[in-house]
């Protein structure tokens, strides 16, 4: 029997708190036109008592109901973050115990905002070589990363979960994939250093426990190193493609890569006017919140493209057949 892997259910869950930049302007010297012209951004779901394990709970246990799937049947759990609760336990661990999901692996990936098309990539993995049903769930609380005194950053990012379902299928789903990553420039954007506090360390790090970014270096970054990564998967087919479901990191890198590949902006799902950047969390929400409204099908042989970009710096785009 071949084992291709199929996204047979999607889900999606954002904290309850909505904050709109009007409410920004309240905390720091900020507003809503800079926002929204340079971001596209209009407002986020941010956490009041949730923490990232919270929110992949929700969407694991949609995934099950809405797939008809038993969490006994999962045989992996894979969730990308960069805001875990712990270093360790993992979030798919935590996920893993309180769904019941005992037949599961469960490990987490940080590969940043490129965390769920490297999860997408690895489920592929396993279910080739005998894995039956997985989740991979990107899921964060990026709220708890951000420096609030810095205008710069704090406005960008914004919280949430949601993820797939994959089963071993007859018919290949993933036609194609370049997942990748240049460590040469991993200062470009940084978040979560932890401090060594031991007795027995000297030198104090300059380095902070906050998000921070070299927006400059990495909006380069998105319109070269991410249109190349685009191309070489997706090659003379990107006329056939149904809807390119990119990184939600900033209305401005949507438009200017639809520009260079030629592609209308139409094909291009966008929705962090209503999220912001969500990180591990914006592929799967944009997925699920098209699925919803019927735009994107499962079983439709539509075709998608999923690409991720963001810290490490870690990249990759996915083509596959719905
Ligand atoms: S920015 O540097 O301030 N800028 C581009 C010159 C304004 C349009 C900026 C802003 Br504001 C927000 C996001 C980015 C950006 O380039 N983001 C990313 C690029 C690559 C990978 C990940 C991200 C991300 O923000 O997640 C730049």
């Amino acid at each position: 029997m071949s084992r291709f892997a199929q996204i047979i259910s999607s889900a999606r869950y954002v904290p309850e708190k909505v904050v709109t930049n009007e409410d920004l302007t309240k905390l720091m010297d900020t507003s809503d036109e800079w926002i929204r012209s340079r971001t596209g951004i209009k407002e986020r779901h941010v956490v009041t008592d949730e923490n990232t394990s919270d929110l992949c709970v929700i969407v694991a246990e949609q995934l099950l109901s809405k797939s008809g799937i038993l969490a006994e049947q999962l045989d992996f759990i894979l969730v990308a973050t960069m805001s875990p609760d712990y270093t360790s336990p993992s979030v798919a661990c935590q996920v893993q115990g309180l769904i019941g999901a005992k037949n599961a692996m469960a490990f987490d990936i940080s590969a940043a905002c490129s965390g769920f098309v490297y999860g997408v990539s690895i489920a592929e993995k396993f279910i080739r070589t005998g894995s039956s049903y997985g989740l991979v769930i990107g899921g964060e609380t990026l709220s708890k990363l951000l420096n609030w005194e810095d205008r710069s950053t704090a406005v960008l990012f914004g919280d949430g979960a949601a993820g797939v379902l994959l089963e071993a299928s007859e018919t290949p789903s993933i036609q194609k994939e370049k997942i990748a990553a240049d460590g040469t420039r991993n200062q470009a954007l940084t978040a979560g250093f932890h401090e060594n506090n031991s007795p027995f360390y000297g030198e104090k790090s300059e380095s902070s426990y906050c998000l921070s970014m070299v927006g400059r270096d990495i909006f380069d970054f998105a319109l070269r190193d991410v249109v190349a990564n685009i191309k070489e998967v997706v090659g003379d087919e990107l006329d056939s493609i149904d809807y390119f479901l990119l990184h939600q990191a900033n209305e401005r890198i949507i438009e200017k890569i639809s520009k260079k590949l030629k592609v209308p902006r139409e094909k291009f799902l966008t929705n962090m006017d209503r999220y912001g950047n969500t990180s591990a969390a914006s592929i799967p929400i944009l997925f699920d919140e098209a699925v919803e409204t019927g735009k994107i099908q499962l079983g439709s042989k539509q075709k998608v493209v999923f690409t991720g970009y963001g810290g490490g710096l870690t990249w990759g785009s996915i083509l596959l057949t719905l």
